[in-house]
C-alpha cells in the first residue's frame, strides 16, 4: 500500500495498491491515519460488490445503516444508494441528486458519522465530482474577531430543509409531514465550535444546509453571526472559488473514505441528464471516540 498526496490538491492523499480483502488490520490503522490527518484518502483501483464495500465499512468501525429506508441498496441494506437511473423494471434504487448542498453526513442526528465511504459505480463524463471545505481550517482561518464572537455560541442543526420526499408521501399535507420529521428527527442543538474526537482540532461545525440557528450563551438568536461564519468559511460561495473550497473529482474504481467530522461537502450534480450512480457506506469510529 502506497499512500501519497493528491498532486495540486488543497488537502487529501491517493492510496494505491489497497486490498479491501487481503488489507492487515495495521494497513487499516494506517488508512484511517491518512484520512483524519489529510482528510480525504482516494483508493485507486477498487473492484468490490456492495457486500464487499460493507465488509470494508465494518473494518473501519461500526457501520450506520441510514434512518430512511427509502436510500437502501435493495440487497445490503446499509449501503446507501444515490441514483438518477432507472432499473430495468422501471423501480428507483436509491434516492436521485442527493447531497446537492453543504452538508456533513449526518450532522442533524445526536451523533455524526466519523467516517464517510463513498464508491462511484456510474460516473458522468461531464460535471462529476465532490465539493470540500475542511471546517477546522476554515475555524483557523476565522479573524480574531469572529473566534471571539463565535466562542460560547452553540448551533442548532436540522434534517428539515433538505429532507426529501418519499414515493409513500405523495398527497400526504407537508403539515403532517413535516411534523414526522420533526419527531422523528429533532433539532440537535451543539457547541459551535467542537474539538474533533481524534486529532483534537477545533471545527467551526455547522453547514448551510443543515444548521438552522446560532445562539449566543443567553440563548438569544444570531443569525448575522451564523450568516458571517457560513460567508467566512466559503459555504455561501455560488462561484465556488472562495480558497477554502477543494473539488474532489474521481473516476471509475475510485473509492472516497473521507473524516466526516471535519469536512463538509457539496456534490456536484451533472446539469447535462448523464446517469451518476454512486454508493455510500458510514462509519462511527469507536476507537477514535474513546
Ligand atoms: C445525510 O443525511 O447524511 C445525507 O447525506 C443526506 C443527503 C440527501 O438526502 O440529499
Amino acid at each position: 500500500m502506497k499512500i501519497s498526496p493528491q498532486a495540486g490538491k488543497k488537502f487529501g492523499v491517493v492510496v494505491e495498491g489497497f486490498n479491501a480483502e487481503t488489507a492487515s488490520a495495521e494497513d487499516i490503522a494506517e488508512l484511517k491515519k491518512a484520512v483524519y490527518t489529510n482528510k480525504i484518502a482516494v483508493l485507486k483501483n477498487q473492484d468490490l460488490d456492495p457486500g464487499q464495500f460493507l465488509a470494508l465499512g465494518k473494518r473501519m468501525g461500526e457501520v450506520a445503516e441510514y434512518y430512511e429506508p427509502v436510500y437502501h441498496h435493495p440487497e445490503v441494506k446499509e449501503v446507501f444508494v444515490s441514483s438518477n437511473v432507472k432499473e430495468e423494471d422501471g423501480s428507483q434504487m436509491g434516492v436521485p441528486k442527493t447531497g446537492k448542498f453543504w452538508h456533513s453526513d449526518y450532522q442533524f442526528m445526536p451523533r455524526p458519522f466519523d467516517l464517510t465511504l463513498i464508491y462511484p459505480q456510474v460516473v458522468p463524463s461531464k460535471n462529476r465530482g465532490t465539493f470540500f471545505i475542511n471546517m477546522a481550517d476554515a475555524y483557523e482561518k476565522l479573524s480574531a474577531d469572529l473566534k471571539q464572537a463565535v466562542k460560547d455560541t452553540t448551533a442548532t442543526h436540522s434534517v428539515l430543509r433538505y429532507f426529501k420526499i418519499r414515493p409513500t408521501d405523495v398527497y400526504r399535507p407537508i403539515s403532517e409531514i413535516i411534523e414526522e420529521v420533526n419527531a422523528k428527527t429533532p433539532p440537535v442543538t451543539d457547541a459551535t465550535v467542537v474539538k474533533h474526537p481524534f486529532t483534537g482540532e477545533d471545527i467551526l461545525y455547522l453547514s448551510e444546509g443543515f444548521t438552522l440557528s446560532v445562539q449566543d450563551a443567553a440563548g438569544n438568536d444570531r443569525a448575522d453571526l451564523l450568516k458571517e461564519l457560513l460567508d467566512a468559511s466559503g459555504q455561501l460561495d455560488r462561484t465556488y472559488e472562495h480558497d477554502n473550497i477543494h473539488l474532489q473529482t474521481f473516476e471509475k474504481g475510485d473509492m472516497l473514505v473521507w473524516d466526516n467530522r471535519t469536512l463538509v461537502h457539496r456534490a456536484l450534480h451533472t446539469a447535462t441528464p448523464e446517469p451518476a450512480v454512486s454508493f455510500r457506506v458510514t462509519v462511527y469510529d469507536n476507537d477514535a471516540a474513546a
